[in-house]
C-alpha cells in the first residue's frame, strides 16, 4: 500500500471490522500495535487481520473508549452508521453513533494527545454548486447522515484550533472495493457487481446520467496513511479520483468486466438524489502527496470472483 509509512505506533481503528477499516488494519498490522474497536453491527470479525487486537464494543460507550484508547498514539475513526436511508428513518440513533460517538473519540484523543484521522464524506456538500468540488465548496448536507458527518468534520478542526489536537478529516467520495457488502444500503458498485454475477437485472435508478466519483479502497487507505503523518493538520481533504462516471456507464462497464448477460433495467430515480459529483483532489495531492492510482476499470476487476 503506497503512502508514507506509519510504524511502531499504537493505533486504534474504530470500525476496523468494516469494509474500509479492515483494509486500513491490513495495511498497518505488520508494523504497528493495532487495536480494532467494532460492534459488528455491519462489520465482520473475519475481516480483522491476524495480529490485530479485536475489542467488540461501542464507540458511544465512554468506558469502552477509554479502555481501548489507553496509551494510543493514533486513532482512525471509521465507525459509523453509513446508510443514508437509515439516517433518514432513524435520525436520533444515527446521531448518537455518528456524532456523539465521534465526540467520545475526540475526548479520548484529547486525554491521550493522540492524532485523529476521521472518515468524513462528500455527503456534507449536498448538491454541488460547481464541479469539481473543492474543500471550500459551501456545505449543504441533505440527510441526517450528511449533517452528522458535517458537524463531526467541523469538530475536528475546532479540536485542533482550541486544544492543539492533531486532526485530519478525509472527505471520502464514493468508495468501492473488496469486502464492501452488497445490501440495499451499500454502494452501487457492490450492488451492480452482485446483480451481474447472479445474472439478475442491473438496476439503474432514473436515466443513469447521474455521475459519481468512484474511488477504490486502496486509494482511500493511501490517503489515510498519508494523513497519519502529515504536518498539515487541523483541516479536511477530499478523497476521490477527480473523474466522474455516469451510473449508466458503470452498469455497462460492470456487465463487461464480469462478462455478464444481465440486462440493464431502469427504475424510478431516487428522490433527492445528487445529479453530479466529482472531487477536486488538488489539496490532498499538494499537502499529503496523495495520488489516486486505481482506475475504475482496474478497480472493478478486483471485485470479480470476490
Ligand atoms: P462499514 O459499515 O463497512 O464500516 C463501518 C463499521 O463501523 C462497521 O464495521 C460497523 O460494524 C462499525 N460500527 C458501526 N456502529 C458502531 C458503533 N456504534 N461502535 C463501534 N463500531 C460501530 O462501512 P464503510 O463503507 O467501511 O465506512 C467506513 C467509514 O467511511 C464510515 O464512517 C462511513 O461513513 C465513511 N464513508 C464511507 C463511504 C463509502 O462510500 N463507503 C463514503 C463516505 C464516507
Ligand atoms: C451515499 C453517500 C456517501 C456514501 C455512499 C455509500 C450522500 C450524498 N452520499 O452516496 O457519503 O456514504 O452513500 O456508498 O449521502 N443507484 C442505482 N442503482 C442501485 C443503487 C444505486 O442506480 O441499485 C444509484 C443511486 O440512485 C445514485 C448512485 O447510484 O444515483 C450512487 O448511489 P450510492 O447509494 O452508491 O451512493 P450515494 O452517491 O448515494
Amino acid at each position: 500500500m503506497s503512502g508514507s509509512s506509519v510504524t511502531g505506533q499504537t493505533v486504534v481503528i474504530t470500525g476496523g471490522a468494516g469494509f474500509i477499516g479492515s483494509h486500513l488494519a491490513d495495511a498497518l498490522v505488520e508494523t504497528n500495535d493495532v487495536i480494532v474497536l467494532d460492534d459488528l453491527s455491519t462489520g465482520a470479525r473475519e475481516n480483522v487481520p491476524d495480529g490485530a487486537t479485536f475489542v467488540k464494543g461501542d464507540v458511544r460507550d465512554p468506558a469502552t473508549v477509554a479502555e481501548v484508547t489507553d496509551g494510543v498514539d493514533l486513532i482512525f475513526h471509521e465507525a459509523a452508521v453509513v446508510s443514508v436511508e437509515q439516517s433518514i428513518d432513524e435520525p436520533e440513533f444515527c446521531h448518537d453513533v455518528n456524532f456523539d460517538g465521534t465526540l467520545q473519540i475526540l475526548e479520548a484523543a484529547r486525554r491521550e494527545d493522540a492524532r485523529v484521522v476521521f472518515a468524513s464524506s462528500a455527503a456534507i456538500y449536498g448538491e454541488p454548486t460547481s464541479l469539481p468540488l473543492t474543500e471550500s465548496e459551501p456545505v449543504a448536507p441533505q440527510s441526517p447522515y450528511g449533517i452528522d458527518k458535517c458537524s463531526a468534520d467541523q469538530y475536528l478542526r475546532t479540536y485542533h484550533d482550541l486544544y492543539g489536537l492533531e486532526t485530519v478529516a478525509l472527505r471520502y467520495f464514493n468508495v468501492y472495493g473488496p469486502r464492501q457488502t452488497a445490501s440495499d444500503y451499500s454502494g452501487v458498485i457492490s450492488i451492480f457487481r452482485e446483480q451481474a454475477q447472479a445474472g439478475e437485472p442491473i438496476t439503474v435508478d432514473g436515466d443513469g446520467t447521474q455521475t459519481r466519483d468512484f474511488v477504490h479502497v486502496a486509494d482511500v487507505v493511501q490517503a489515510n496513511l498519508r494523513a497519519a503523518t502529515t504536518e498539515h493538520v487541523g483541516t479536511a481533504y477530499n478523497v476521490g479520483t477527480g473523474e466522474e462516471t455516469s451510473i449508466r456507464t458503470l452498469a455497462e462497464t460492470t456487465q463487461r468486466v464480469t462478462d455478464s448477460d444481465s440486462p440493464i433495467v431502469h427504475r424510478d430515480p431516487r428522490p433527492g438524489d445528487i445529479a453530479h459529483s466529482r472531487a477536486d483532489v488538488t489539496k490532498a495531492r499538494q499537502r499529503l502527496g496523495y495520488e489516486p492510482s486505481v482506475s475504475l476499470e482496474d478497480g472493478l476487476a478486483t471485485l470479480v470472483g470476490e
